[in-house]
């Protein structure tokens, strides 16, 4: 039996959606953040090193990352779904899109959370406003600008692909739903980048991604 070790509000999301599509039998153990820190309880170190969720055990097996989560469940539970044909431009798409999510996308936004947050953690009075001028500095000069290209870029995709790889729904959109749900809770994409709103809604509407999110609990990508 598959066992996903599901942290709130985690990239952990995304592979219940996969799970409920695949339509295996599964068992989801739930894990809380610390309020204060946002980190995960130690009890996720039991199960793999690096204490992170999204984390599976199938069998004897323990797999961690997103992506090779994403490929492990695929290939051996997808009966061919979910994963182009070998040597077609839908399977360089699908490499592609299954690094860039983790590799490119997240970084920055993981980054522009980090730097939104400090202001606002306990910190001595007099450097508060000092500390406030450095993050919105690396906000408006670094970070914002990037993420910006990144979702230009994730956008003009969409504009003539309906899924990641093409046609087919495949392990790409499972990967790339998480920082395109975190972008759209931060920001209003609809009139910068329609078609990401567009995908994000032929997401909603898919029965395997409610059953997911009820499977999971209370969400919030923020
Ligand atoms: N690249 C990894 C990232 C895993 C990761 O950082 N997960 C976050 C949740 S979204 C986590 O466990 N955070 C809690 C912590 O760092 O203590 C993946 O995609 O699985």
């Amino acid at each position: 039996m598959i066992t996903l070790h599901h942290l709130e509000n985690s990239r952990s999301q995304r592979i219940l959606w996969l799970l409920e599509e695949l339509g295996v039998d599964y068992q989801v153990k739930h894990y809380q953040r610390d309020p204060k820190t946002m980190l995960a309880p130690p009890e996720l170190y039991k199960i793999h090193p690096l204490g992170k969720s999204p984390v599976i055990t199938d069998g004897e097996q323990t797999i961690a990352e997103s992506g090779a989560i994403i490929e492990y469940l695929i290939n051996a539970y997808g009966r061919e779904q979910f994963k182009p044909a070998p040597n077609t431009a839908e399977e360089m798409q699908y490499t592609y899109w299954m690094h860039y999510a983790e590799g490119s996308l997240m970084p920055l936004l993981v980054m522009t959370l980090i730097f939104t947050r400090i202001p606002e953690s306990p910190m001595p009075f007099l450097v508060r406003p000092v500390a406030k001028g450095i993050c919105s500095r690396v906000k408006s000069e670094f970070l914002t600008p990037r993420a910006q290209e990144q979702l230009a870029f994730v956008e003009q995709h969409l504009s003539q692909n309906e899924w990641f790889t093409g046609e087919q729904l495949s392990g790409a959109d499972f990967q790339m739903s998480f920082p395109l749900e975190a972008a759209g809770s931060r920001t209003d994409l609809k009139s910068t980048c329609p078609n990401i709103v567009k995908w994000l809604e032929r997401v909603h509407a898919r029965k395997a991604y409610q059953r997911g999110l009820e499977k999971g609990g209370p969400y919030d990508y923020a």
